[in-house]
């Protein structure tokens, strides 16, 4: 198939998941086309099946705000005419469902019907499209795709919740790339960050408020006042600056590391012991995954997708958002026994196998080939 793929192209988790499918995509053979403003963050290598056509926008005085969704429909319109491409596959539905559509509709005007697959990823219905200046574009858009995907049970439930939706939804979980995902011994890294052999708690994210970054931090400050540990803090954002000074007013900051963003996440994740997510919406938790693919057990909460990914007593434990010392009970409870330790790291890692990408990979082409079919 020649599959047009159009997502952010930032380290988000929805710029992750597109990337990683087109990546796979091409690996078996598709011919797959990213149309986007910016090279995709993960799009880091060369394969003659992988196109990226950027989205240009005029910068003119008049455009307070540039008109990125029609430079994007205009795009959209030239690579599928002359790239002959089968079928358009849209992450995040603001503004791309609705670019799609409009794309869609100027195609049949050169006679070309394409069918466009809409994957829902999480704020874009949670949080920003249930706003009342997105939402009658984003119901529409959904309405109109010829394929709707959400990447949880729960993000599809709370979809029709929010929004007066028609058609079905298919929820397609993420995944992740078990040859990257994998623990790698690390030991020199290890004994640099916990010289005294301490536990090491993780945090990755865009620390943006929905993720309680300052949560993380409070969790850790009671956790390492019962087992001696180390955190690391991955990613920046917002948030980053209170996060800091928060620890600093613990007087945690010796024990606390903020690193920034890093690409090589599985370096970092293969030394830790625990993966803390307490945040207030996740619809997946894409992170936690690549973590638990680690061997590194989850303390989260139980929000949104997070109890489909997460087994409660298994490979971590869940909690309400906010309940910071039933968090820190849990991870004193995983971290304070070495064989109980490595009982979570062992389910964690075999709960992940089933989120590897060879077995999410044929869900997609089976959907894009049944969109195809029925266009
Ligand atoms: O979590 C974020 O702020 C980034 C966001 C995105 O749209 O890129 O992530 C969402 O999509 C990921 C990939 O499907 C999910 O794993 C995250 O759970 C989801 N985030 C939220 O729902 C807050």
């Amino acid at each position: 198939m020649k599959i047009g793929i159009v997502c952010y192209p930032t380290f988000g988790g929805s710029g992750v998941v597109a990337t990683e499918l087109g990546k796979g995509l091409a690996s078996k053979g598709h011919q797959v086309h990213f149309i986007t403003y910016n090279k995709p963050a993960r799009l880091d290598f060369f394969s003659e099946n992988l196109f990226y056509h950027e989205v240009a926008i005029s910068q003119y005085p008049l455009f307070d705000f540039p008109p990125y969704e029609s430079a994007l429909a205009s795009k959209l319109v030239d690579v599928v005419r002359f790239e002959e491409l089968d079928i358009l596959h849209v992450h995040y539905a603001i503004p791309h469902a609705s670019a799609a559509y409009l794309a869609k509709q100027i195609l049949k005007s050169y006679g070309i019907n394409i069918p466009v697959i809409t994957t829902l990823h999480g704020t874009d219905i949670t949080l920003v499209g249930r706003d009342k200046s997105f939402k009658p574009v984003v119901t529409f858009s959904i309405n109109q795709s010829d394929g709707v995907t959400t990447v949880s049970e729960s993000l599809k439930q709370q979809t029709k919740e929010y929004f007066d939706i028609q058609r079905e939804i298919k929820v397609i979980p993420n995944f992740i790339d078990p040859d990257r995902f994998v623990n790698k011994k690390r030991e020199h890294f290890k004994k640099a960050i916990a010289p005294g052999n301490e536990r090491i708690l993780v945090h990755t994210s865009n620390f943006r408020k929905v993720k309680n970054t300052e949560d993380v931090v409070r969790i850790f400050h009671r956790v390492m006042q019962e087992v001696p540990s180390k955190l690391l803090m991955v990613g920046d954002g917002p948030e980053r600056s209170n996060a800091e000074e928060l620890a600093r007013q613990l007087g945690i900051a010796n024990s606390v590391r903020f690193l920034g963003k890093q690409d090589a996440i599985e370096e970092i994740l293969s030394v830790s012991d625990l993966f803390l997510m307490p945040s207030s919406s996740e619809s997946f938790g894409l992170a936690a995954l690549e973590a638990m693919a680690c061997r590194v057990p989850v303390v989260s909460s139980n929000i949104g997708g997070l109890p489909e990914l997460n087994v409660h007593g298994e490979t971590g434990f869940l909690s309400d958002v906010g309940n910071i010392e039933e968090m820190a009970q849990h991870a004193i409870y995983i971290l304070e026994d070495c064989d109980r330790l490595e009982k979570f790291k062992q389910a964690a890692y075999d709960h992940a196998k089933n989120f590897e990408i060879n077995q999410i990979l044929p869900l997609y082409e089976a959907y894009y080939q049944e969109a195809i079919a029925n266009a």
